[in-house]
């Protein structure tokens, strides 16, 4: 069984940066403990996400971060990522499943308590379930409670992550809510020093016992 840890689960957003940059935040973010990674594109070419991917993929490998591609099955195999995570309008969770094969990590965007199960047993290896605040990420999502994130904990077997508008000065909503880990994109992608922030997002997640 594939071991992954999703306690701070960095979602990557290279909008507005070049790529040096853009690379130089994600090794950033790596070296302050993100956990996980995960590769997000919405506007490129197949041909460049795939270019992309080989070099984040390259990066995550040297500190041991497996790599999970949106949406893109066919991304993630090419690239030999570890995982891929799908949203209500990719591939069904089953069908990413069955071409990922057992041993990837395949995730699943999940809002309510039924999709949580379903997303469950068609084989989602964790979900994630939000926003629970307002984002500047480009996303089409809506609000989800803290009461209907904490039901979904209690709903499935499987780590649930809390995303969506998360920082260092917000996340102590998330208190006594059995999450395995948050997932955040601006908070560390945008920040002046990704490094710090990402140190700092995980320090006050397990400051209140969040993961
Ligand atoms: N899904 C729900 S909210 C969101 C996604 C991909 C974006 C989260 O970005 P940020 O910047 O951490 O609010
Ligand atoms: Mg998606």
């Amino acid at each position: 069984m594939k071991k992954f840890d999703p306690s701070l689960y960095f979602i990557t957003d290279s909008t507005n940066y070049t790529e040096e940059e853009f690379l130089y935040r994600v090794e950033q973010a790596l070296i302050g403990g993100a956990t996980l990674l995960q590769l997000r594109e919405k506007n490129k070419s197949t041909r460049e996400y795939i270019q992309l991917a080989e070099k984040v993929h390259t990066i995550a490998k040297r500190y041991n971060v497996p790599l999970i591609i949106d949406d893109r099955v066919d991304v993630a195999l090419a690239t030999q990522a570890e995982g891929v995570h799908v949203g209500a309008e990719d591939m069904p969770v089953a069908t990413a499943r069955k071409l990922m094969g057992e041993d990837k990590i395949v995730g699943a965007t999940a809002k309510t308590v039924p999709w949580a199960k379903d997303a469950y047993e068609q084989g989602a290896d964790y979900l994630g379930v939000g926003a629970i605040y307002p984002t500047t990420t480009k996303v089409k999502t809506v609000l989800t409670s803290t009461d209907t994130l904490r039901d979904i904990c209690n709903s499935v077997p499987i780590p649930v992550n809390a995303i969506g508008g998360l920082n260092k000065a917000n996340i102590d909503v998330l208190s006594g809510i059995p999450i395995a880990g948050i997932c955040v994109v601006s908070a560390i992608m945008k920040a002046d020093d990704p490094e710090s922030a990402a140190r700092e997002l995980k320090a006050r997640a397990r400051e209140l016992r969040l993961i």
